[in-house]
């Protein structure tokens, strides 16, 4: 047990009910939090009752760590990392903190002596969706891993009332329900309106001379809005440190609705109200693509300028001069959606602390760093002009400065290449004009990184190959990486006690230690444990399914998972086209020996992104179908699982015997479940795209089940002239599959129902199913052959497990604070600075 703060009571030790770890503390703690913060007692407490004042209790513990932590980086005057990120999806937090913390063990007692499950209070907790995928869930892990490795860092957000929306499924379509995860409070967090800021918006400028005879600008905006810091706690793996997440809620401020209020329009200064409220109401459910809309660019630039001025508050209140202000903090931006900082930095280092231009670009390169996590052309964030500088007249002169500056030094390193100039501006001027925020987060950072090898390659080749030319020291690659506390300790208790009874608990820490499991792969008792836990967790899955789908599923078939947001460069359509040809060989001969599967689906797609939706009524159609047919016989099972979430995840990957990883080749930046998925045992068939690659490399190629083009092969393909004509008439299955779903067999006769899909497969396939489809259908029949052999299923689970060491977000952060932030950890004492109370 750690040591905590403790009462004197007549020479007797008691612990501390706000800090005390002890389960017969744990017991008073929690009584006394349903007393006294929910206002009940056990007789009449609900469920979320009881949660809540289990959450509470935790908070208490967190907070004694978490106000130490403060005091220590105020005292040391910490070097801190700034994480930028307009999505933060941390999934549950009561679950992390109980294993963070050290106590879940002794917190299942404490609620069972007081006849209550401790699973079941997990289940009560509404999960803060502030993401769509893999970004927002990157950012979490990041912030996990930072407590973990006692690294400073303040993760900079938006606190969005309605999170991603919840999918429900109606008559095999996706249905949007708006999240209201607030709805019941969040025990997580503590607002701190002393600390608000205020942002601008619209107006003019107007230039002037200052008493000094400078050049000045002065910024007269239409509108202000209040930023209300809400902080939460992110404590790190059995460490002291608990660094701080602090998303922003927009508000109108006090005084701005006073003219309208006093001469008698009530309603107009409510409205003024409403306006601003909405700044921080709902988070854009697009997952990879920018629909350039007015409310998002407020969004970016709010919360980006709330997080620049609280640094500088941070560096005034910590008597840092503001010249060190990149010596301070070193602000990471994740993707381009805070990308305006490099405009708001200079604006504020200039305009409003009077510095001068050279000195402000050089903190403004020295502080910010860049991480693209994107290769779709219609990802990469553009801004038209006339939008920006209605909303943000002052930094669009910035930007046009910045960008003159920038092309004077383009021309110097590249003389007489006006195409260069063209092509590299921060404004395209090809037709209407934009400005272009990749171009702008490259000239205003010093560090450049794609989010795995192949990812950051096809960055200098492609993507960003003039940035590259110009500044190739700026660029660096930092593969992804996941935390194996959430996404093993918590989500998988079995996998992790097995594995923990072999080689100790290191390997939480230093998942590289793992490959000691390598030693067991031949050892027949240790290998029978490992499949009769995958056998028990999908059982457990086989229930869950059972409740929520009504589908019965074998648990000895192949579970083979595709979970992960619907889009089409993703070819969740590509993994039916695999079911289909399943269905039709049974269909041809019934008695076919065939490996029992069951297709699981999960994920969400765009709510206007209308292929991706209608990809999630293939599925849900081809089940109906397929699941309902007679002459399937249970051999192939179809399931959607809808509302795909962080807490769904982690019931999910733990099932898997198969993850599907089959994005075209150079479109996948990276991929995170494919770790999560691996680092649970399953076997992954996929392409040669993103981490991928990696994942092959660290298992080796003989534990991994590859299939596809390449990325040159598919651009070279592409630019010979793909006819995916040719590959319907020459391959006699893909044909027999597409006239299948095209006859109305899965849309009750419907053969308009699917014709949109099949049309673009047919006429485009922009993301080359049919090119690839042969080579996939061979590797699943490999897959089916393979897993038959259980012992050499279960050696290759094994050692995927044992190698996955790699891509632990750890290894990410440890690699982000060598090459690119500069920076130290900071151990955390708990005990003299600060006590609970005495
Ligand atoms: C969304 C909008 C604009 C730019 C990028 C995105 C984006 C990228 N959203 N999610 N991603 C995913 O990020 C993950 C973490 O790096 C990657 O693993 C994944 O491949 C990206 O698609």
């Amino acid at each position: 047990m750690q040591t905590v703060p403790n009462h004197q009571v007549d020479n007797l030790q008691i612990e501390d009910d706000r800090t005390g770890l002890s389960v017969e503390c744990l017991k008073r703690a929690f009584l006394d939090n349903l007393f006294y913060v929910q206002g009940k007692f056990p007789k009449i407490a609900t469920k979320n009752d009881y949660y809540m004042a289990l959450a509470y209790t935790v908070r208490d513990r967190l907070l004694q760590r978490w106000i130490n932590t403060a005091v220590i980086y105020t005292d040391r005057a910490s070097r801190t990392v700034s994480y930028l990120s307009a999505e933060f999806l941390m999934g549950p937090h009561l679950g992390n903190n109980l294993v963070n913390l050290g106590i879940y063990d002794q917190v299942k007692q404490a609620v069972s002596e007081l006849g209550l499950d401790l699973e079941d209070l997990l289940e009560q907790e509404e999960e803060p969706g502030l993401g769509n995928g893999g970004l927002g869930r990157l950012a979490a892990c990041y912030l996990d891993s930072m407590a973990t490795l006692e690294i400073p860092s303040l993760g900079y957000g938006i606190r969005y009332e309605f999170g991603i929306f919840d999918q429900d499924i109606r008559d095999g379509w996706q249905v949007e329900i708006t999240d209201k995860w607030l709805h019941c409070g969040n025990p997580w967090e503590i607002a701190r309106p002393e600390w608000a800021i205020y942002v601008r918006l619209g107006g003019h400028t107007e230039a002037y001379t200052d008493e000094r005879g400078r050049y000045r600008v002065r910024w007269i905006p239409f509108q202000v809005i209040k930023g209300v810091p809400h902080d939460t706690p992110l404590l790190g793996y059995k460490t002291n440190t608990a660094n701080t997440l602090r998303l922003w809620t927009a508000e109108a401020p006090e005084s701005f609705d006073f003219a309208a209020f006093n001469s008698g329009d009530y309603l107009g200064a409510v409205q003024e109200k409403m306006v601003s409220e909405n700044l921080s109401k709902v988070l854009y459910p697009n997952d990879d693509s920018s629909q350039g809309k007015r409310l998002r660019l407020a969004q970016q630039i709010f919360f980006v300028s709330c997080s620049l001025q609280d640094m500088i508050r941070i560096v005034f209140g910590q008597n840092v001069p503001l010249e060190k202000f990149h010596e301070k903090f070193v602000v990471q931006l994740n993707d381009t959606h805070p990308a305006i900082a490099v405009a708001e930095l200079m604006r504020l280092l200039i305009d409003e602390h009077d510095m001068g231009w050279d000195q402000a670009w050089s903190i403004t390169q020295k502080s910010l760093a860049y991480t693209n996590h994107t290769l779709l052309p219609e990802a990469l964030e553009r801004w038209p002009i006339s939008l920006f500088g209605e909303l943000l007249p002052r930094h669009l002169e910035i930007i046009y400065e910045i960008n003159y500056h920038f092309l004077e030094e383009v021309k110097a390193k590249f003389p007489a290449d006006s195409d260069r100039l063209r092509r590299m501006s921060l404004i395209d001027e090809s037709g209407e004009k934009y400005v272009r925020m990749a171009h702008l987060a490259c000239v205003g950072s010093h560090s450049i990184n794609g989010v795995a090898a192949l990812h950051t390659k096809l960055l200098q080749q492609d993507v960003l190959r003039d940035f590259y030319q110009m500044y190739p020291e700026k660029f660096n690659n930092k593969t992804n990486g996941v935390t194996p506390r959430r996404f093993i300790v918590l989500s998988n208790p079995r996998l992790t006690n097995l594995i923990s009874s072999k080689i100790g608990d290191n390997w939480v820490k230093n998942l590289k230690d793992l490959k000691h499991l390598e030693a067991f792969v031949d050892d027949p008792e240790f290998c029978s444990q490992w499949r009769s836990i995958k056998s028990a967790i999908k059982q457990d899955l086989v229930a869950y399914i059972q409740k929520q789908n009504g589908i019965t599923v074998n648990p000895d078939s192949i579970f083979d998972i595709q979970a992960k947001r619907f889009h089409e460069y993703k070819r969740q359509h590509l993994n039916a086209l695999h079911i289909i040809t399943l269905y039709n060989r049974i269909k041809a001969n019934p008695d076919i020996d065939i490996t029992p599967r069951t297709f699981i689906f999960g994920g969400k797609a765009a709510p206007g992104y209308y292929m991706a939706k209608l990809i999630i009524k293939l599925i849900n159609s081809i089940g109906d179908v397929v699941n309902n047919d007679p002459d399937v016989r249970d051999r192939l099972k179809v399931v959607f699982l809808k509302n795909y979430s962080v807490k769904f995840a982690q019931r999910v990957y733990p099932a898997a015997d198969l993850s599907e990883q089959i994005s075209m080749a150079g479109k996948e930046a990276s991929g995170t479940g494919n770790m999560k998925f691996a680092l649970n045992g399953a076997l992954t068939i996929g392409t040669l795209d993103g981490a991928n690659v990696e994942i092959r490399e660290e298992v080796g190629e003989e534990n991994f089940f590859i299939f596809g083009l390449t990325a040159p092969e598919v651009y070279a393909l592409k630019a010979r002239g793909y006819r995916p004509l040719d590959y319907y008439h020459s391959n006699r299955e893909l044909k027999a599959v597409i006239d299948r779903i095209a006859s109305g067999h899965f849309s009750h006769g419907d053969t308009k129902l699917f014709k949109p899909l099949l049309d673009s497969l047919l006429y485009r396939d922009e993301y080359l199913l049919f090119a690839d489809y042969q080579a996939y259908i061979d590797c699943q029949d490999y897959v089916s052959q393979v897993y038959r052999d259980r012992d050499r299923w279960t050696r290759m689970s094994i050692l995927n497990v044992a190698r996955m060491g790699k891509f632990s977000s750890d290894r990410s952060i440890h690699d982000y604070c060598q090459d690119i932030w500069n920076i130290q950890s900071v151990p955390i004492e708990l005990g003299e600075c600060i006590q609970a109370k005495e």
